[in-house]
């Protein structure tokens, strides 16, 4: 302990009581930020060999964190980009009370204080966003409230529609009714089984202790529900170019999402590939789909990107 001469009293509160993340483990072990609500944010980089030819933020979906994102990142880091990732508020080893967050933008927020940070260490490079499911729908709307300011994006079945059984008109006022007054109410947790075709990565689903597999609150959903309807005033608004995969056979995201978001994006660069018969982790699926996944946002990125060595001298 800091000898402060002043006895027990004063006792070095940063020494006594590190910040921990729900695991347990003191941020200053890990590389974290801290988000404007004093919340610390457990943060993953998978930096490239050479120097990097664009900045990639991979925003991860519901109960999941950035960990799941490993090999998307290595491929990535392969072609030269600095990949850059945090687990959002409420997920994974960063704080918040676990799957809450009382205002959907929280996130898209957090996004940009990241994604700025690491713009004033890498000046000068393009960004891309990559979003899967709920963080594909923080993709969108990150993108939405910047315009120009990212180089591309790339979606693997983003949240763009509520599931049509789960949100009908009556269950959403219900849950709206119900928020004011049983807001941590537990919606039942998510099948795992629809997930993925690939019982291998259902397992691991199953077994990974960062995941939350707790049933979704009322309050949560209230907050996905917005989420929705902002992404759909949102699309209009988006200019930049798109990658967007989507499993026919998703029950979590329907594939009417994937079809309104080409209609609306006034993109003119953007690319729809629907997997027949796929679930909807489509980066985790069977190896048919996954293989082809990896290799469509390789091409992608690469015809994307100035070829290396391009890059004008700073
Ligand atoms: C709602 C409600 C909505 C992985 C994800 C997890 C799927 C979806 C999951 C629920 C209630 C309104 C592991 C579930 C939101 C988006 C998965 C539920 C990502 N991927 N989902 O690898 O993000 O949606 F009232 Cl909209």
């Amino acid at each position: 302990m800091t000898e402060t001469g002043l006895g027990d009293r004063f006792r070095m509160p940063e020494k006594s009581s590190p910040r921990r993340t729900p695991q347990n483990v003191p941020y200053r072990d890990l590389p974290h930020l801290v988000n404007a609500d004093g919340q610390y944010l457990f943060c993953r980089y998978w930096k490239p060999a050479r120097a990097p030819r664009a900045l990639v933020f991979v925003s991860h979906g519901a109960g999941e964190h950035c960990g799941r994102y490993e090999e998307l990142a290595q491929m990535l880091t392969g072609l030269d980009l600095l990949v850059f990732a945090h687990d959002h508020v409420g997920h994974g080893q960063s704080e918040g009370e676990r799957m809450v967050v009382s205002d959907f933008h929280i996130f898209i927020r957090d996004v940009l204080q990241h994604v700025d940070a690491v713009q004033k260490e890498q000046p000068g490079l393009p960004v891309f966003l990559l979003g899967h499911s709920m963080g594909g729908a923080i993709a969108i709307l990150t993108a939405a409230e910047k315009p120009n300011h990212f180089s591309g994006m790339i979606l693997i079945s983003p949240l763009v529609l509520a599931n049509p059984e789960s949100a009908t008109t009556f269950k959403v006022l219900a849950a709206k009714v119900l928020n004011l007054v049983l807001p941590n109410l537990s919606l039942g947790p998510i099948d795992s089984s629809v997930l993925s075709r690939n019982k291998v990565e259902v397992d691991i689903y199953n077994a990974d202790p960062l995941i939350c597999r707790a049933g979704l609150k009322v309050c949560f959903g209230i907050q996905l529900l917005n989420a929705v309807s902002r992404v759909e005033r949102a699309l209009p608004r988006l200019t930049l170019p798109v990658l967007l995969l989507q499993g026919s056979a998703d029950r979590l995201c329907d594939s009417r999402g994937a079809y309104l978001l080409m209609e609306a994006a006034k993109s003119q660069d953007k690319t729809l590939k629907i997997y027949e018969g796929a679930y909807h982790v489509l980066h985790k699926e069977l190896p048919e789909v996954t293989n082809s996944v990896f290799q469509e946002i390789n091409t992608w990125v690469s015809q994307r990107i100035a070829p290396a060595g391009a890059r004008s001298p700073p």
